[in-house]
């Protein structure tokens, strides 16, 4: 990963864990009541594809290799995807348990996998060699498939020279700023509803931060556009607004108390990069797991990363691993879906919980601290019964200090063992 790309991903966490910012305005955010589906979803497919993916080194490749926007334009002549099929790549979705998607319509590369009249210089999916609106494929194949749509726009953008020098170049960056917001009203006016807007890279010339980058985007301004054609769209907090949900990014492990507000936590299935590379290092299922229940056990969602290969192929390992994730959510999802975190703050590495109605959820992470007897702080509700997700009953006691279950080493599951405590009340 590339010394700016780096910096790109510490920015959104310093966001994340240094105080939440953005900037405010009465009606640009949405009540939590509108925000419910999205934190009973927890969980959905990211997808990096683009021309990126013919050299297969990632979604930087025109920054690292310093390509000018001519030589990396060519890339376009040659991308005629063969297989690509956006209903299949919601089928894999669907399979592997989740609910919504968040597809790249724009990276900072420039091109748009749309037919996009604002594309400055013409530099989209239509009116090049793939003459394909992918968008429109995608969209279209969520809702067929019952999934929410979410898209991913990029308003920077590496051709334009006043990126790296917005006040240099007043002219130029005028031209930037009318592609973004030309471009962001042709996703919100022509593709029906739309779920989510993933904005990513509102920063300028790699430095400071997405809101110190506010003064020229004018997020305020362009959400209020957004909001015209898309009223209920969850915005996450990359345009310089404050976000309806926040994002905590990377594969660093999840730790620490119960998070009091929509977060969502995106990371990529093939751990050097999120746009396709010939160069694969894939997370375990244990890992994958594990990271599901760390998140949905703290507040947040799980956003997880899938990069096509040129073709539009998602990589038959990639979806298997998947496929296995809805395996594990057909049996355990009860315990995620359209609960909420709590009682029990956290023991990092150790468990969570979650809740919904009369019932409370442990996951018990198989890790090395696991002993027989798993002791839960003191609880204000009466348990009546404790099982394992699959009903097998587990002996416990309550009282005063908490509770006390029983767990011997043959009844935990490889990665993540769900506890199932049903409550009087
Ligand atoms: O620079 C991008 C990167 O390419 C990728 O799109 C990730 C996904 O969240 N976001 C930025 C890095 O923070």
């Amino acid at each position: 990963m590339g010394k700016d790309e780096l910096k790109s991903m510490e920015k959104s966490n310093v966001a994340f864990k240094g105080g939440i910012t953005g900037l405010r305005a009465p009606g640009l955010n949405l009540p939590p009541e509108k925000m419910q589906w999205w934190q009973d979803a927890k969980f959905g497919m990211f997808i990096h594809w683009g021309l990126y993916a013919i050299p297969g080194t990632g979604e930087w490749t025109m920054f690292n290799k310093k390509m000018s926007p001519e030589e990396y334009a060519k890339l376009a002549d040659q991308f005629k995807p063969r297989f690509f099929n956006a209903d299949r790549w919601a089928a894999i979705a669907k399979a592997a348990g989740m609910k919504y998607m968040v597809m790249v319509a724009r990276h900072h590369d420039g091109f748009a996998m749309w037919d996009s009249p604002s594309s400055y210089h013409h530099f989209n999916s239509m009116e090049t060699a793939a003459h394909t609106d992918f968008i429109a494929q995608y969209t279209a194949a969520c809702r067929k498939a019952g999934l929410r749509a979410g898209i991913y726009y990029s308003p920077m953008d590496w051709r334009f020279p006043a990126y790296f020098d917005p006040k240099g170049l007043p002219e130029n960056a005028a031209l930037m700023k009318q592609q973004a917001y030309g471009q962001i009203e042709e996703l919100m006016k022509n593709y029906g509803k739309i779920d989510i807007l993933w904005y990513d890279g509102g920063w300028l010339a790699h430095k400071g931060s997405d809101v110190d980058a506010a003064w020229f985007w004018e997020p305020l301004k362009l959400n209020a556009m957004v909001r015209k054609y898309q009223p209920d769209i969850a915005i996450n907090p990359r345009s310089g607004m404050f976000g309806d949900f926040q994002v905590n990014e990377g594969g660093a492990e999840v730790k620490g108390p119960i998070l009091d507000f929509p977060w969502e936590k995106c990371l990529s299935l093939n751990g050097p990069s999120w746009g396709f590379t010939k160069a694969q290092n894939l997370m375990s299922l244990k890992s994958i797991l594990q990271m599901l229940v760390n998140v949905v056990d703290r507040g947040g969602n799980m956003l997880l990363n899938v990069g096509p290969d040129p073709d539009g192929i998602i990589p038959p390992a990639h979806v298997a691993l998947l496929t296995e994730v809805g395996k594990w959510l057909d049996k355990n999802g009860e315990s995620i879906y359209g609960t909420r975190a709590g009682p029990f703050e956290p023991v990092d590495s150790l468990y969570g919980s979650t809740n919904k109605g009369n019932k409370v959820y442990i996951h018990l992470i198989n890790s090395k601290q696991v002993t027989a007897e798993l002791h839960l702080p003191k609880f204000d509700r009466q348990v009546q019964s404790c099982n394992l997700i699959n009903g097998q009953g587990l002996a416990f006691t309550q009282d005063n200090n908490g509770i006390k279950i029983l767990i011997s080493r043959q009844q935990l599951e490889p990665a993540v063992t769900t506890i199932v405590l049903t409550c009087a009340d």
